[in-house]
C-alpha cells in the first residue's frame, strides 16, 4: 500500500549516526515507493538557544545531508518549515483543542527544559502541537522516527482525535515507523541515546573524516560497571550495521567466548564507519549553496499547494472563513 510519509530533522548542527539510522537513511528507502515529504524544521530548531546568524547556514548544510544522503528531489518533496506559514497557523488551532495537561507529560520536554533553565519558553513547550501540525497537514499515514519521538507521535494520533471528534473527521492517525537501529547509544555514557547536545565525543559525526571516527571510537565507553554491558554492546549493534556479517559473527562469537578484545572492534568499526560515509562525504562537497536554495523553493510551491487545501478545509470546519 503506498503511504503519506512525512518526517523532519532540526537543522541544529551536525548529523550523527543516531539521526541516519534512526531516520534519515529510512528516508532514502520510503521515497522509493511512497509519496515522501522530507522538510528542515528550523522553526522547531529556535525552541532551544541558538545563534541567528548560524541558522541559514545549517539550513542549507542539513538539507546538503539529505541530498548527499540520496534523497531526491524528483522522489520526494524536501522544503523548509518556516517557508510555509501554514505549519504554523496549523499548529495554533491544534493548540485550541490540545489539553495542558498532555503537553505536561512529554519527557522530552522535560528533558530539555532541564538543560535550558535560562530559556524555558514557550515553543520549547509547544513544540509537539507544531510536530502535529506538520504531519497532519500532509494527512500523512506514516511518520518515520527514532524511538525519542515515539510520544510525540502518540500525541500527533491524539490531536487528530480531537481535532475530528469536535469539528468532524478530517484527519488520519499516522503510525510510527522504526528501523532496526531507533536508538543509537552515546558513546562516552551509553545508558544515554546519542545526542549532539551531551557533545562532540558523544557522536559520531556521518561528515566526520576518518581520523576524527577513530580517535572518537577508541575513546568509545565499553564497560559502564552495571553488568548489563550496553556500551559493548551498542558497538556490537554497529558493527552489524557497518560491516560485513561475517566481521559482525566474529565479534559475537568472541564476545560470547569471553575473549572480545574491544581494541580490535573499534578499530574495524572505524575503518569500516568510514568507508560507509566516504561516497557521502564526496557527494555533500559537491552540493552548492545555488542548488540548495533552488531545490528548497521548489519543495515549498509543491507541499503548499497541499497545505493550502489542508487549511482551507479545516478553516471552514472550524468555522473561520
Ligand atoms: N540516538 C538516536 N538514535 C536513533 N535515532 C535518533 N534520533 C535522534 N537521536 C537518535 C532521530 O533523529 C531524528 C532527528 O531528530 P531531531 O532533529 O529531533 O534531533 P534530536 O533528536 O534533537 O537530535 P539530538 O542529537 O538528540 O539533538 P539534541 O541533543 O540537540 O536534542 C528523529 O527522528 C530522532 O528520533
Amino acid at each position: 500500500m503506498k503511504e503519506i510519509i512525512l518526517s523532519g530533522i532540526q537543522p541544529s548542527g551536525k548529523l550523527h549516526i543516531g539521526n541516519y539510522l534512526g531516520s534519515l537513511r529510512n528516508f532514502v528507502e520510503l521515497q522509493k515507493q511512497h509519496e515522501c515529504y522530507f522538510f528542515i524544521a528550523d522553526y522547531h530548531s529556535i525552541s532551544e538557544d541558538y545563534d541567528p546568524k548560524q541558522k541559514q547556514a545549517q539550513v542549507i548544510e542539513l538539507t546538503r545531508d539529505y541530498l548527499a544522503a540520496g534523497l531526491d528531489p524528483k522522489k520526494c518533496t524536501i522544503f523548509a518549515q518556516s517557508h510555509l506559514s501554514q505549519h504554523t497557523e496549523l499548529a495554533w488551532i491544534f493548540n485550541c483543542v490540545t489539553p495542558i495537561s498532555y503537553l505536561e507529560r512529554m519527557t522530552q520536554y522535560k528533558d530539555k527544559a532541564s538543560r535550558q533553565k535560562h530559556n524555558i519558553n514557550m515553543g520549547l513547550f509547544d513544540y509537539p502541537v507544531l510536530q502535529a501540525a506538520d504531519i497532519l497537514m500532509y494527512k500523512a499515514t506514516a511518520v518515520p522516527v527514532g524511538i525519542d519521538q515515539d510520544q510525540h507521535v502518540e500525541l500527533t494520533r491524539q490531536i487528530a482525535r480531537f481535532f475530528n471528534k469536535r469539528f468532524g473527521n478530517t484527519f488520519t492517525e499516522p503510525k510510527t515507523l522504526h528501523t532496526d537501529t531507533p536508538k543509537v547509544m552515546s558513546l562516552l555514557e551509553p545508558e544515554k541515546k546519542m545526542s549532539k547536545s551531551l557533545g562532540d565525543n558523544h557522536c559520531i559525526y556521518i561528515d566526520d573524516e576518518p581520523e576524527a571516527i577513530k580517535s572518537k571510537l577508541a575513546k568509545a565507553v565499553t564497560d559502564t560497571g552495571d553488568g548489563k554491558g550496553v556500551g559493548a554492546q551498542n558497538l556490537l549493534d554497529l558493527i552489524k550495521i557497518f560491516s560485513d556479517k561475517k566481521i559482525h559473527d566474529k565479534f559475537v562469537n568472541d564476545s560470547n567466548a569471553g575473549n572480545l578484545k574491544y581494541s580490535e572492534l573499534k578499530a574495524q568499526l572505524a575503518t569500516d564507519i568510514a568507508e560507509y560515509f566516504a561516497d557521502f562525504r564526496k557527494k555533500k562537497k559537491e552540493i552548492s549553496n545555488n542548488d540548495v536554495k533552488k531545490i528548497l523553493s521548489d519543495g515549498a510551491t509543491k507541499a503548499s499547494k497541499v497545505a493550502t487545501q489542508t487549511l482551507d478545509e479545516v478553516r471552514k470546519k472550524i468555522g473561520i472563513r
